[in-house]
């Protein structure tokens, strides 16, 4: 079933230089990105993409990565697509990611794994709305 997933590399990956080789892993696979940007992260934008975690005890602190450089965000297409990217990413703690992954290879972390992917075509749809909203980014 085709369908359309949200990914985004965050400002650990950026940061680690990690952009291309996570791209390309994406486009390896078979998968296609049909948009792509690099962008700052507004704070009530990062809440609204982790909104499910509200209340958490790591929650400020997950907004505070999320928004403390670049990320970049990609929409991301093709056959079963959110699985795909969400096997391709692997498990949330890097620690316990196995190696293949994109978090196994590259986190040795929880809250600094390089990577989210949406967990369902409708949270996508959400998650997309939210991150490339003109009015999420901040302008340099
Ligand atoms: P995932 O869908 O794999 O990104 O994982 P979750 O939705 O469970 O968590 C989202 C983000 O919250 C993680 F990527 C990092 C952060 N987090 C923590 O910092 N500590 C935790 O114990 C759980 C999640």
């Amino acid at each position: 079933m085709e369908q359309k997933t949200l990914l985004i590399i965050k400002p650990d990956g950026v940061r680690r230089g990690l952009v291309g080789e996570v791209l390309r892993r994406i486009e390896a696979k078979g998968l296609r990105i049909v948009k792509l940007k690099m962008l700052r992260l507004r704070r009530e934008c990062a809440e609204r993409l982790y909104d499910i975690h509200k209340g958490k005890e790591f929650f400020e602190d997950l907004v505070s990565f999320m928004t403390s450089g670049p990320i970049v965000a990609a929409i991301v297409e093709g056959d079963n697509a959110v699985n795909v990217v969400r096997t391709l990413i692997g498990p949330t703690d890097g620690r316990k990611a196995p190696p293949g992954t994109i978090r196994g290879d590259y986190a040795l972390s929880i809250k600094e794994n390089i990577v989210h992917a949406a967990d369902s075509a409708e949270r996508a749809e959400y998650e997309i709305s939210v991150v490339f909203s003109v009015d999420c980014s901040i302008e340099d």
